[in-house]
């Protein structure tokens, strides 16, 4: 009788180890981090766009090619530094956790006529802690062979200490 019941709860144990896994799939991530490209608009003399937002863990990427001047990318505060101006860049930055912010940038060579740039850094979302208990109303079998598998656990233990005893 006894064996019988333990295989019964052995598999109602493994059923439930199964049901830890579906459920510890990704909650809900953040989105996949983005680029977004800075170039250089017709006119030589300005960044386009001048102006982009972005959150922690995107990248912007300084791209052009073929221009009438040379340009750069330089963070007033050396953040980041695309090199010697350019006809030909392409220059990528990404902004890691943490570095939420302003981030005013200029070309050098024409920082003077306006070649100016803002990029805006938000937050990421605070990592979701992984909860504790993963049962929920629409998996009440997990429930149970949860309740099975810790009684199983019951029996072990306590058949291990009477043979230790
Ligand atoms: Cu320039």
């Amino acid at each position: 009788m006894r064996p019988l019941l333990l295989l019964g709860m052995l598999v109602l144990l493994a059923a439930s180890f199964q049901g830890d896994l579906t459920s510890a799939s990704p909650v809900e991530q953040a989105q996949e981090p983005q680029t977004v490209v800075v170039s250089v608009d017709s006119t030589n003399l300005r960044f386009s766009p001048s102006s982009v937002t972005v959150m922690e863990g995107d990248t912007v990427r300084f791209f052009w090619s073929g221009q009438a001047l040379p340009h750069n990318a330089v963070e007033n505060n050396g953040v980041f530094d695309s090199g010697d101006p350019a006809r030909e860049v392409d220059y990528s930055f990404t902004f890691e956790r943490g570095t939420n912010g302003t981030y005013e940038f200029v070309c050098e060579p024409h920082a003077s006529a306006g070649m100016v740039g803002t990029i805006t850094v938000e937050p990421a979302p605070a990592l979701e802690p992984e909860p504790e208990t993963p049962v929920s109303e629409d998996t009440p079998f997990a429930s149970v062979s949860l309740t099975a598998g810790s009684m199983v656990l019951a029996y072990i233990v306590s058949g291990r200490r009477h043979g230790n005893g």
